[in-house]
């Protein structure tokens, strides 16, 4: 029960975040309904999953025999970290088993266990990140073997699985209206980018678009890399941008640990007040980062990570049921400002996800049966 005080608390929170921040949502792209790849005449396993009647709890689950392979490409920062624990816990909540592997950053690797999972006969896949060219010949094997698959931010080349995405047009989108707003749309701007991982290629789409609309925006430097220690390798490159070219007014780093490794960069060398932040993604550290004092990592736009894990699993769940679900499911993004978070006192994505409820959608992929 909550306490009239905390309700009210949770108003003015609202309230205030509601009036500072920009809030740019879209609803869900809903695409064409797919069905599980055996749903439900060709079942997927050994499970022998069956239509489900609404409200009940499909026997398989009830049992506690499904067994979901969760197939990373990456795991380190605190995006896939957030995301794990969302998967880990709807995985709970399902009664589901998740085995998750990770490829660290190894694209061989990452095939490797994914061809594992469809050897182990999964009752159902999610592969998380990857590149198209080394998980789309195992994608092809687990559709072949009946293996329910959702892809989450990367292209399974076969319409059979279920492809998740966040709206990272819109995320680029949001993030670029608020540096367009602060500079007027001219000046030096530093770009942070690794092509082939697919959220950031769709985000450079709409940076590329961006600076044809807006011919006053230089790019001068394009920086980036993606390894196990990728703050700190952008924040090394981020300073050597920003020496070379003293009027940046700008720094569009569409990955939290793009951001953060620019925010220090920034910091080191006292230009807090010149150059400004524009990112994408939010964890409680960034939050930390993003409101510290002098900083200037001034927005981001972002999903709640956790929460897009939960979706993967729901929708792989349902799949194992023989349910339809959307062959593409897109999660909106929220545009975060650093005042919207000083003005509300938000410290920390738990407060930030109560003030802004947008960022958790449990419309999608819903599951029709209670979980626990
Ligand atoms: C290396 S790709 C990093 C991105 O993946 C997820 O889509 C997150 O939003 C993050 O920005």
């Amino acid at each position: 029960m909550h306490e009239l005080s905390d309700i009210v608390r949770y108003v003015n929170l609202a309230r205030l975040v509601g009036a500072v921040a920009l809030l740019a949502l879209a609803g869900c792209s809903q695409g064409t309904p797919a069905a599980a790849p055996s749903a439900p005449s060709a079942p997927p396993s050994s499970s022998s999953p069956v239509a489900v009647p609404t409200g009940a709890v499909p026997a398989e689950f009830a049992a506690g025999n499904v067994r979901i392979a969760l197939v990373r490409q990456l795991s380190s920062g605190d995006y896939f970290e957030q995301w794990l624990a969302g998967a880990q816990a709807e995985a709970e909540a399902l009664n589901v088993k998740l085995e998750v592997s990770s490829g660290d950053g190894n694209n061989d690797k990452q095939a490797l266990n994914l061809e594992q999972a469809v050897t182990a006969k999964a009752d159902a896949i999610i592969v998380d990140h990857g590149f198209a060219q080394t998980v789309q010949p195992a994608i092809k094997k687990a559709v072949a073997a009946k293996v329910p698959l959702v892809a989450f931010d990367v292209d399974p080349g076969t319409p059979e699985a279920v492809a998740l995405t966040q709206d990272d047009h819109q995320i680029a989108e949001q993030a670029l209206g608020a540096l367009k707003a602060d500079t007027g749309g001219s000046g030096e701007v530093v770009y942070v980018y690794v092509a082939g991982f697919a959220p950031l290629d769709r985000r450079n789409e709409t940076w590329e678009q961006f600076k044809r609309d807006n011919p006053g925006i230089k790019q001068v430097a394009q920086i980036g890399v993606v390894n196990s220690s990728t703050a700190a390798a952008v924040a090394d490159q981020a300073k050597a941008a920003l020496q070379a070219h003293p009027g940046v007014k700008a720094i569009f780093a569409p990955y939290d640990e793009f951001a953060k490794g620019a925010a220090l960069a920034v910091k080191e060398l006292g230009l807090a007040g010149q150059v400004k932040i524009y990112g994408a993604d939010v964890s409680t550290a960034d939050i930390g980062v993003m409101t510290e004092p002098n900083s200037p990592w001034v927005a981001t736009s972002a999903t709640d990570p956790a929460n897009v894990g939960r979706i993967a699993v729901r929708a792989a769940a349902l799949l194992v049921a023989g349910e339809q679900v959307d062959r593409a499911l897109t999660v909106p993004p929220s545009l975060i400002t650093q005042k919207g978070l000083r003005d509300a006192g938000i410290t920390g994505v738990e407060q930030l996800t109560r003030a802004f409820p947008a960022l958790t959608t449990p419309e999608v992929a819903r599951v029709p049966w209670p979980a626990s």
